[in-house]
């Protein structure tokens, strides 16, 4: 056996049967050895940031890692920021990275690159294999720091000659070690903040604003009066019917402060401290009060959920219904708002439905008109790193099995960034409705550009227009193989919704805003 076949058989025997690939001829063996191997799920992606994204996407939804295959440095620099996106979010991921032969390295051949430099920015662990016997070894190990403290990217570096040498050895699955346990005094000052104290904040991220946690801090909240809110960059949040309403912390700066202004102490689960994307001069760049105490029940390493629990025993919280959010809203007509579109994605969302939010600045306030939807999983842009929407959207399908809708709320300039995915969802057929949002410009950076004080010219305001030419989604999306239509209103976009939500495959509704 050689070292490609070895980590083919270790990545299934430990539990990874995806992988997202775009290979060279240093990744050719591992290529060869899918074909020997039964089991493996192979994704092309045309651009590498598109298959890092489509494996974060997959791991929101499944819950344990994928495989990404990066072809030398460059490739995983192309991937990078997706990358970076991921390890924000949370995700699991295990990149193998093919590589010069070792002998081939000093040469200095034109793909040689720091690839372990360029791994050690995103990952929690990284490792090149020296021969073709570690391969198997240290796949396992791979697999289980990908899968340790609440989902980890593993870099393994592979220099092809480790993939083609005979001497492979099948690595057994690794025991993945729990996440850091949960510090009984942080629950026990929890629960005696939300006895004694008003003003009280909790502000849950990562897993902690999936359902489960959501009952959890539901039943906390009833029982003291704690206001409960989730971060904005928070990567998943489970909504609509039996969910809470939850409002995110703000984007907008001043509207963060004043919104976080009242309270006094401030519980973190799973979140960090609230501060802006960005500094801007003569603004605070923590978005809590100066006043606040905070508390961190969980670091995002820790089990959220399992703290909710502790907490809600310590107080000796009763159970407490989730609030009804009222009827079902209809379909709007009329030229689209970002208030009617979202209401008309609650009318018309199947059940079930993941919705991929690149939205930017379009979508700020969707959440409140989607309260009233059937129940969903929400995934957002967590690491600011644009052009994640797309991958997203399509590696969540396939993690949902391919047998859940997924939404994508797509703002144009940002789907420039990784627009290949649609050439995979054709391929492999995605229920995925992408509402291509075409304003024509990069929107929210004339009013970054008010907020920092800058007063764009004609050159500057050039640089955040996208209409010259303008880019033609419907012919882009046709161009991949995605079915694709135009609305220009509410109820256009809303039957377009229904028809697309009929099809098995994937469609792009361009809806002009
Ligand atoms: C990787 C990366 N490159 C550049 C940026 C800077 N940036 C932030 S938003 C934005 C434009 C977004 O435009 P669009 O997606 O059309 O959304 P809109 O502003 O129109 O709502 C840019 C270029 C970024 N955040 N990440």
């Amino acid at each position: 056996m050689n070292g490609a076949k070895s980590l083919v058989e270790t990545l299934l025997k430990s539990g990874v049967d995806t992988c997202f690939a775009n290979p060279g001829t240093s990744e050719m063996h591992f290529v060869a050895a899918l074909d020997q191997s039964v089991g493996m799920r192979c994704v092309l992606g045309l651009q590498e940031n598109v298959v890092t994204g489509m494996a974060d996407g997959y791991y929101r939804m499944k819950g344990k890692p994928a495989a990404t295959l990066l072809h030398c440095g460059p490739g995983l620099a192309n991937g990078l920021a997706n990358l970076h996106n991921a390890r924000r979010a949370k995700s699991g991921i295990v990149n193998i990275v093919g590589d010069q032969a070792t002998y081939h390295r000093p040469l200095d051949a034109p793909l040689t690159a720091d690839a372990d430099g360029l791994a050690r920015a995103v990952s929690a662990w990284v490792r090149t294999s020296a021969r073709s016997a570690d391969v198997g070894r240290d796949a396992a190990a791979a697999v289980q720091a990908a899968r340790a403290s609440q989902g980890q990217i593993a870099t393994l570096i592979l220099p092809s000659d480790t993939s083609w040498d005979e001497g492979g050895v099948v690595g057994d699955a690794l025991v993945v070690p729990a996440s850091p346990t949960l510090d009984p005094f942080a629950v026990q000052n929890g629960g005696a903040v939300l006895r004694t104290q008003k003003n009280v904040l909790i502000l849950l991220a990562g897993r902690a604003a999936l359902g489960a946690s959501q009952a959890l801090a539901w039943r906390i909240a009833q029982a003291t009066g704690a206001t409960l809110m989730a971060d904005f960059v928070t990567g998943h949040v489970q909504r609509g019917r039996g969910r809470l309403q939850l409002e995110r912390v703000p984007y907008n700066t001043d509207m963060a402060v004043q919104t976080l202004a009242r309270f006094e102490h401030i519980i973190l689960v799973n979140a960090k401290p609230p501060v802006g994307f960005f500094a801007y001069p003569g603004k605070p760049s923590k978005q809590y009060s100066e006043r606040a105490q905070l508390h961190v029940l969980t670091r995002d390493d820790q089990d959220g959920e399992a703290a909710l629990q502790a907490l809600v025993d310590e107080l000796g919280a009763p159970s407490a219904a989730i609030p009804d959010p009222g009827a079902r809203p209809d379909v709007v007509t009329g030229a689209p708002t970002p208030e009617g579109l979202a209401q008309t994605l609650a009318a018309v969302m199947p059940d079930n439905a993941i919705v991929s939010d690149e939205s930017v600045s379009y979508g700020r306030g969707f959440y409140k008109n989607t309260y009233a939807a059937p129940a969903h999983d929400w995934l957002h842009l967590v690491g600011g790193a644009i052009g994640a929407g797309l991958p997203l959207a399509t590696g969540a399908a396939i993690g949902a099995g391919g047998e859940r809708r997924v939404i994508n709320l797509q703002a144009d300039g940002s789907a420039m960034y990784s627009l290949q995915a649609l050439w995979t969802q054709a391929r492999e057929r995605l229920p995925v409705t992408t509402i291509l949002l075409n304003n024509r410009k990069y929107s929210i950076l004339i009013g970054e550009y008010h907020a920092v004080g800058a007063a764009p010219g004609p050159t500057a305001m050039s640089m955040l227009d996208l209409g010259n030419p303008n880019l033609e989604w419907v012919k882009l999306a046709n161009g991949m193989g995605v079915e694709a239509a135009r609305a220009t209103t509410l109820e256009g976009c809303a039957d377009l919704m229904r028809q697309s939500f009929r099809q098995s495959g994937p469609f792009l509704i361009e809806l002009m805003i």
